[in-house]
């Protein structure tokens, strides 16, 4: 890390670093220099993303749309070109490494307040609106079918038949409990499918901590971790957030009691999106609180899947990490199961307000 960021432009030399955020994918890092700049180096993970020089066009083309969009050039990530004039650097163990200007600010795991979640959605929102004129056949898909649900389950079963690492053994119920709601977890896919939905341009990973938030305002300054920006649903870049953000306990929380659905911050997040963004149609809106359920349910399945295929996808801290993490969606979806109702009720009060 510390011979790579010698291979970007960025002003002084390198004083200190440490690693930021809490990504499960890549490797994050930030740097200060001698004349007080800063930056975050990131490495790619190439496991998952195996085409990071397309991944880096994608990066830049969506970054200048925004950009040519926006009053403050600060709103937006602003990547620093290598020595060679790229904007990724190959080192010689082929690993693949990228560079941004540090604007400063923080990024939470979970909302402390509801004005921090309500500056979140908004700022989601917003990106879901700066997008809608994206030229989408001009993006690469990073990681094709991400959010193809039902070929989330299909690679389940896969799992299942293999049983790599004879897990299967200890998870029957929440195999069980994925099974028995596979058709109905397919419903946003099929409704793309036969374009009852439309495919917009998305984000794709909308969790709290993939926005950065002012130190001083808290307000919403930027929209991280844009490598999964494809084609894709409105709904998975809602419910992904309420997942993440709406949820009493971290998404591994192993005490399985204190994962409840908060449905004040639906609200409040439900608020901030669609004030962010005026485009979704009358389908898509009532579909909402579906969106929150289904993308909980399938990366219940990728969490599971990965665990049975001996975690070589998400980074784990212990053993049974992805299995924790699983018991806690599935929680999860429990409990929105129990609220589909009042969600529905929330969006619809809101929407004829
Ligand atoms: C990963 O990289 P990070 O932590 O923002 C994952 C998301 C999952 C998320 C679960 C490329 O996101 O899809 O929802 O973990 N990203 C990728 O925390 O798989
Ligand atoms: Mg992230």
């Amino acid at each position: 890390m510390q011979q790579a960021i010698h291979h970007f432009r960025i002003e002084g030399q390198p004083l200190y670093c440490k690693t930021f955020g809490h990504g499960n994918i890549n490797y994050t890092f930030q740097i200060t220099t001698d004349k007080g700049y800063q930056y975050i180096l990131q490495r790619i993970n190439t496991h998952v993303f195996k085409r990071p020089v397309e991944l880096m066009e994608n990066v830049i083309a969506v970054t200048k749309h925004i950009r040519s969009k926006v009053a403050d050039p600060s709103e937006v990530l602003n990547f620093v070109p290598a020595l060679d004039g790229k904007y990724y650097y190959k080192d010689e163990r082929r690993r693949y490494w990228r560079c941004y200007v540090f604007v400063g600010g923080f990024c939470l795991e979970a909302p402390e307040s509801d004005a921090d979640f309500y500056e979140s959605a908004v700022a989601f929102g917003r990106f879901q609106e700066q997008l809608a004129d994206f030229p989408a056949g001009t993006l690469h898909e990073t990681i094709p079918n991400f959010h193809n649900t039902p070929d989330r389950y299909r690679m389940l079963h896969v799992a299942m038949y293999e049983d790599a690492c004879d897990r299967l053994q200890y998870v029957q119920r929440e195999v069980d409990f994925l099974l028995e709601r596979e058709q109905e977890a397919g419903t946003i896919q099929r409704m793309l499918e036969n374009r009852t939905l439309p495919l917009r341009v998305t984000h794709n990973d909308t969790k709290l901590n993939n926005v950065l938030l002012d130190m001083k305002t808290r307000k919403a300054k930027c929209v991280l971790d844009l490598d999964t920006v494809m084609p894709g649903s409105s709904l998975f870049d809602f419910g992904d957030s309420i997942r993440f953000g709406a949820a009493t306990a971290p998404e591994d929380v192993q005490e399985l009691s204190r994962m409840t659905l908060d449905l004040h911050r639906f609200e409040v997040y439900t608020k901030g999106y669609l004030d962010g963004c005026h485009s979704l149609t009358k389908d898509e809106i009532e579909l909402l609180p579906m969106g929150a359920k289904i993308i909980t349910l399938e990366l219940a399945t990728r969490f599971l899947t990965d665990y049975l295929e001996s975690d070589h996808y998400f980074k784990t801290q212990y053993s049974d990490h992805n299995l924790v993490r699983t018991r806690a969606q599935i929680r999860l979806v429990q409990d929105m199961e129990a609220k589909m109702d009042q969600m529905q009720r929330i969006v619809k009060n809101y929407v004829e307000r």
